[in-house]
């Protein structure tokens, strides 16, 4: 039986890396002779990720339940391609997922130092954050670049969209941990990389992850939250 291709998935904070990284790896691993494709969520072209551009830029308002939702169906619109790739041989490197959807949505619904309005809709918790997302295809691995936010300000400043405001990014992170906490195991699918190191340093131990899986994979694309 031939191999397929690994599906590898980095997560993190604004700021911490990622779209550096997943260049750094893309070049390392084109240069072994491999097919690799990039692939970033929000993917912000297709119809419903011009809706979530709009909202992100603060073009247009949308209830919490909804962007999730959204930025859901965004996923599920690569979903069958991500899988095409994997089966023609090709590793798929992917900018945020299914993580980053949890992280931000449950991370809006936590309590804040400034009281909010009262919502007469619930709050957003992981189980129902995770809900829409299962049955995605789940990534072989994924890096979570941890960063304080603090850090990762000083690295040109938060821009202007509607997340990139250092409290939101610090409730996102302990939601990330909870995540984290969840995914890791013994199968070492869930990695986190100190990403406050120096691009060098970090570059040289996410490779350390993704090297083993070049080669490739028996078993079929797994599926995210089945079991
Ligand atoms: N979102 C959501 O709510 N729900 C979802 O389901 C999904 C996303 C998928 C848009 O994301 C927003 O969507 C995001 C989450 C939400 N909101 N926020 N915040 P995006 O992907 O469009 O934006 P982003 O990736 O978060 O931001 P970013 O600025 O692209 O961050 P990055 O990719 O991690 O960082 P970078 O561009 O690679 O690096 C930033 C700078 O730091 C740059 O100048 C680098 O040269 C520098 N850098 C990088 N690494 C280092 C090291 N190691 N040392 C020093 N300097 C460094
Ligand atoms: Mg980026």
């Amino acid at each position: 039986m031939t191999k397929r291709a690994p599906f590898i998935v980095i997560e993190g904070l604004d700021r911490s890396g990622k779209t550096t990284q997943i260049e750094t790896i893309r070049q390392r691993i084109q240069n072994s002779g491999r097919d690799v494709v990039c692939i970033k969520f929000p993917d912000r072209a297709t119809p419903i990720g011009q809706m979530i551009d709009s909202y992100l830029r603060s073009q247009s308002d949308l209830d919490d339940h909804v962007v999730h939702l959204l930025f859901s169906a965004n996923r599920w619109e690569l979903a069958s391609t991500i899988i095409s790739y994997l089966n023609q041989g090709k590793i798929v490197l992917c900018d945020r997922y299914a993580f980053s959807g949890i992280a931000f949505s449950v991370a809006k619904s936590l309590p804040t130092e400034v009281e909010s309005p009262p919502s007469d809709l619930p709050p957003i918790t992981l189980p129902w954050a995770r809900a829409p997302d299962a049955s995605l295809p789940a990534p072989d691995l994924t890096l979570f670049l941890d960063i304080a936010p603090q850090v990762a300000r000083v690295r040109g400043g938060y821009g202007e969209e509607r997340y990139e405001k250092e409290d939101l990014q610090r409730r996102v992170r302990s939601v990330f941990g909870e995540i984290g906490r969840e995914m890791s195991g013994e199968d070492r699918k869930w990695v986190v990389v100190d990403a406050g190191l120096s691009l060098s340093a970090v570059s040289q131990e996410i490779w350390g992850y993704v090297e083993p899986l070049l080669d490739g994979l028996d078993s079929s694309v797994g599926r995210l939250w089945t079991e």
